[in-house]
Order: C-alpha cells, then sequence, then structure tokens
C-alpha cells in the first residue's frame, strides 16, 4: 500500500500584482482536480438525449452536458472493446499490438505490469487510483492459466490502481464473477471456481444443450455455461455463492464508484467508472425495465443514465464539484442485436444508435467510433459545443500535461495532449486519427476527408445487422458534407486519397 500525501499548488496567476504584494494570505490553496471517466459499453451517439436522441430519455447525461462541453466528434480508438481500453488506458494504439482484440474472459493480463499507464500518470502524481466496473483487458498471467480462487495477478494494481472492483471481462463472458482488489467477492472455499473455454465440464448444463433452462435465449454465439438463466460465452463451474445476479450489477458498480469517490473526497483521486450497460445480456433493474419502451437495451441506457446521475449528485453533496472533471464517452458505437433475443431490433422503433451516422459496434464508419463525449468541470471549463477531432487515446497524454507530470520516454506512443481541446481553451484538435474495426481494417480522418483502406474481411455482419465497412477499394468521405458516408468519393480525389493513405503508412510505421 502506497501512503497519499494530499498535496496543494497555488494557483496565483488569477489574482492582479498588486493584491498579491499587498496581500500574500489571499493565496488560495487549490487542489489538484479529481477526474472521474466514465466509460459506457456499446452505447452509440444517438442513443443519448443531449445528442438529439427522443424516444430515450437521459437527463442527468443531459445535466452533465448542459454544465460542460459535449464533443461531436469524439472517438473511441477502436469500434470493439479491449483495443478501445487497451488504447486509452496506454496511449498506444491497439493494432500495433498482437493480442489486443477482444477478450476471452480467461485472456492473461494484456497491459503487462511494465507499461505506463493512464493510472501511472495519476499516481505518479500522489493521485488515489481506481477501477470500477467492466475491465476486459485480461488478467493473470497467462490465458487459462488462472487461479480464480486464490489471489489473481498480474491485474489492475500493477499498472496503477490502488483499487479495483471489476468484472473479469464482459457481462456475457465466464467467469460471471466480480473480483475485488484481484480476489472473487464472497467466493466459498469449498466450492472453488473452474473456467474453460475450450471445454465444458462434465454435467454442467450449456445453453445449446438445455434450453429449456434459459430465461433469455441467444440469437447468435452465447450458447455456452448458464448462470442465472442466461447461456454465456466460455465455461464455468462453481463459484455458486460468488456469481453476480446480472439484474444487480449497476447497483453493485455505482455503489462501489460512489464508495471509492467518498473515500477519496479529501485527497485528488481518478476513478475509472466502466459500466456494464448497455452490453448484452442487458438486465436492468426491475426499478427501470419497461421504463424506455424500447425493451432491455434502452432500459440499460437509462439504467446508465441513473448511476450517471448518482455519480453527480454525490459529487456534489461532498462538496468536491467544481474540484472534479467528469468526462463520459463510450468504448465503441452502438449495436442493437448482439448475440441475445432480447427484442432489441423488434422495439427499436425511430431510435436510432448511431444518430446520423453509418455502421455502428465493429465497424469502419463512423458509427463504430464516433461516441458520445462531454467534459464537464464547473466554474474552469467554459460549456459549450465542440466538433474538434479528439480521441480517447489522448488521455494519457492529456491529463499528463494538466498535471504537469512528466512521460517517461517511449510511454504513450500514439497519445498527443489536446489539453486545450477538451477544456474548450480554443484547441484545434487532432491533425489526423487513426482507427480499427472489428477485422483490424483501419482508416484515417483529418476532421474533414476519412479514407478507409482497402481490408479483408465481410462488408455486412448479417448476425449484428452491421456494416463493417470493409471493402476491397479504396473509400474516401467528406466527413462535412456526407456524415453518413453514403457518396464513396475516392476516384474524384486523388490526391487527397493518396495524402491520407501515406499518412496512414507513415503512422503505421511509427513516424
Ligand atoms: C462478440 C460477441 C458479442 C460481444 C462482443 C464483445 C458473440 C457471437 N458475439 O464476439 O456479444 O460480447 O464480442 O463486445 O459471441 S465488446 O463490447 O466487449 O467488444
Ligand atoms: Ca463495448
Amino acid at each position: 500500500m502506497i501512503k497519499f500525501k494530499v498535496h496543494s499548488i497555488y494557483l496565483l496567476a488569477a489574482l492582479p500584482l498588486s493584491s498579491m504584494v499587498q496581500n500574500v494570505s489571499a493565496k488560495q490553496p487549490v487542489r489538484k482536480p479529481n477526474i472521474i471517466f466514465i466509460y459506457a459499453d456499446d452505447i452509440g451517439y444517438g442513443d443519448l438525449s443531449c445528442n438529439g436522441a427522443r424516444t430515450i430519455k437521459t437527463p442527468n447525461v443531459e445535466l452533465l452536458a448542459k454544465q460542460g462541453v459535449r464533443f461531436t466528434n469524439m472517438h473511441s480508438p477502436a469500434a470493439t472493446c479491449t483495443p478501445s481500453r487497451y488504447a486509452l488506458l496506454t496511449g498506444e494504439y491497439a493494432w500495433r499490438r498482437e493480442g489486443t482484440g477482444i477478450a476471452t474472459g480467461d485472456a492473461g493480463s494484456i497491459i503487462r505490469p511494465e507499461r505506463y499507464t493512464l493510472a501511472d500518470v495519476f499516481k505518479s502524481d500522489g493521485y488515489q487510483t481506481g477501477v470500477v466496473g467492466k475491465w476486459h483487458l485480461g488478467l493473470g498471467d497467462q490465458t487459462g492459466t488462472q487461479n480464480w480462487n486464490g489471489f489473481i495477478t498480474p491485474g489492475p494494481s500493477d499498472i496503477g490502481f490502488d483499487y479495483s472492483f471489476i468484472l473479469a471481462a464482459t457481462g456475457d463472458r465466464v467467469p460471471c464473477v466480480y473480483v475485488e482488489n484481484q480476489k472473487v467477492v464472497n467466493l466459498d472455499p469449498n466450492d472453488p471456481i473452474s473456467v474453460s473455454y475450450e471445454k465444458n465440464f462434465e454435467g454442467e448444463p450449456t445453453g445449446k444443450s438445455n434450453p429449456e433452462l434459459l430465461k433469455m435465449h441467444p440469437s447468435h454465439g452465447h450458447d455456452m455455461s448458464i448462470v442465472n438463466g442466461i447461456s454465456r460465452i466460455g465455461f464455468m463451474k462453481g463459484g455458486k455463492s460468488a456469481l453476480w445476479k446480472d439484474e444487480e450489477i449497476a447497483d453493485v458498480i455505482t455503489s462501489k464508484a460512489l464508495s471509492f469517490i467518498k473515500t477519496n473526497r479529501d485527497q485528488p483521486f481518478f476513478l475509472y467508472l466502466a459500466t456494464h450497460d448497455a452490453h448484452v445480456p442487458r438486465v436492468p433493474n426491475q426499478r427501470f425495465m419497461g421504463k424506455s419502451g424500447m425493451g432491455p437495451r434502452g432500459d440499460a441506457i437509462i439504467e446508465f443514465d441513473w448511476t450517471v446521475g448518482e455519480v453527480l449528485k454525490t459529487v456534489k453533496q461532498l462538496g468536491i464539484e467544481k474540484n472534479t472533471i467528469i468526462i463520459l464517452t463510450s468504448d465503441n458505437g452502438p449495436v442493437v442485436d448482439d448475440g441475445y433475443k432480447d427484442h432489441a431490433l423488434e422495439l427499436l422503433g425511430n431510435h436510432k444508435p448511431a444518430g446520423n451516422l453509418r455502421g455502428g459496434k465493429y465497424s469502419s464508419f463512423e458509427g463504430g467510433t464516433r461516441v458520445p463525449g462531454i467534459l464537464s468541470w464547473p466554474g474552469t471549463v467554459k460549456p459549450g459545443v465542440s466538433d474538434k477531432l479528439i480521441c480517447q487515446v489522448d488521455m494519457v497524454a492529456t491529463c499528463s500535461e494538466l498535471l504537469t507530470v512528466k512521460l517517461p520516454s517511449g510511454a504513450a506512443p500514439d497519445s498527443e495532449s489536446q489539453l486545450n481541446t477538451w477544456l474548450n481553451k480554443g484547441g484545434i484538435g487532432r491533425e489526423v486519427l487513426v482507427l480499427q474495426n472489428v477485422n483490424n481494417s483501419l482508416s484515417i480522418e483529418d476532421g474533414k476527408w476519412k479514407f478507409i483502406a482497402p481490408g479483408p474481411g465481410i462488408p455486412y455482419d448479417s448476425s449484428t445487422n452491421t456494416e463493417l465497412g470493409n471493402l476491397n477499394q479504396d473509400q474516401l468521405y467528406d466527413l462535412t458534407k456526407d456524415i453518413g458516408e453514403m457518396v464513396n468519393v475516392a476516384a474524384q480525389n486523388p490526391k487527397i486519397r493518396e495524402r491520407l493513405r501515406a499518412r496512414l503508412n507513415q503512422i503505421k510505421a511509427g513516424k
């Protein structure tokens, strides 16, 4: 355990020189700001009412947007979870590294202890750091070899987090247990947990062999071990007393996040709050059931909004509102049918989860990565709307500039400080940004033009109803005129196309 000092910096710049000379005691000790980074799962640009959703109301997110900057061009680094989270925490594009694709629930730690991470930025400045919610970055040393019944290492504490309360992977992957500070919560030692992603444990029912035991049926995949009447990806056995209840996940995650905030109210803290909403399986709490009229997916978004409201309320009650930066965004774009028959598609109505964007989760089109983005810092950041190109991969460098922490050499190679843009102080955003889809096809954009390099993979995935953006020819879109990426102008604009291709190749080569 590391001891933390409460440290203060003195801000003098706002005072006129004369008053400083006359009254030195007017120096106000100002604490470094707390950061709460709220990471939604699979919530799309158009899913929130602050971004134009009409069917779903998300008033708490709206409040946050009103008191902060709402970004209309914020990107997750990838169109799926693990690579986005990898890039967020390391400041390195995930496509540079093998083994950063969507992780199984028994994956070994993808971010190794020697890596410098976002949490390290805060830790090196004396912050208390915590992660609560969905992890999905692997745990333990090697895939399939973890001892789920002991201390699981390496884990979040090895990459800069003082406190962790996590779901090892996703709600739809075993093991379906909470892991607090790298130990499974509520585990009965007489009923140990076994996990396999290769074969079932003898005598254990699965969604495939025993569909009559299911309360929610898969639409594709998700037909292995059954937990709480829902079949998952992967096989597990034992750990009965430790199994989570799906309808309580949001409540549990939220209460752990609030406790972390309350415990650390008197010292600077960084909280990475990664919700499970609105990932599958969508089993919102009874309180939210039926609230959206759109079935479990809509209700899970309303549950997400409730979590945001609880955070806002707590920060206000503790009187740390003006000293707390809250960032809200999502790990990838939206998907409607992601593998369970939860009526999301039938009940969608006119709602457009990705707004006017094409594609969604998994896709190279904007719907894959252009996600909700809000930053609020009451009293310091001017509220407004920003259309500047920004990306979560920049968190490491941006936070290090904010705290004036020097990054070690070689750390966060793809992360750029965008502090003035994030704080709405006249920054111009990124010059270019490289993004990846589920097939690791790359695209590059500069705020106006978007070039999708030819890549393998199918153009359309019929199981998730997603246009993946894969094509074996060049694609170029003018996002300022054609946000929906409907007209491929690659042939008409050879110079722009080749400039972007060359820039992409340069970035791939690490220049
Ligand atoms: C896919 C799963 C999907 C979801 C996704 C990861 C199937 C058929 N589909 O492979 O349900 O779990 O992985 O989502 O298994 S993410 O948001 O964590 O990237
Ligand atoms: Ca996700």
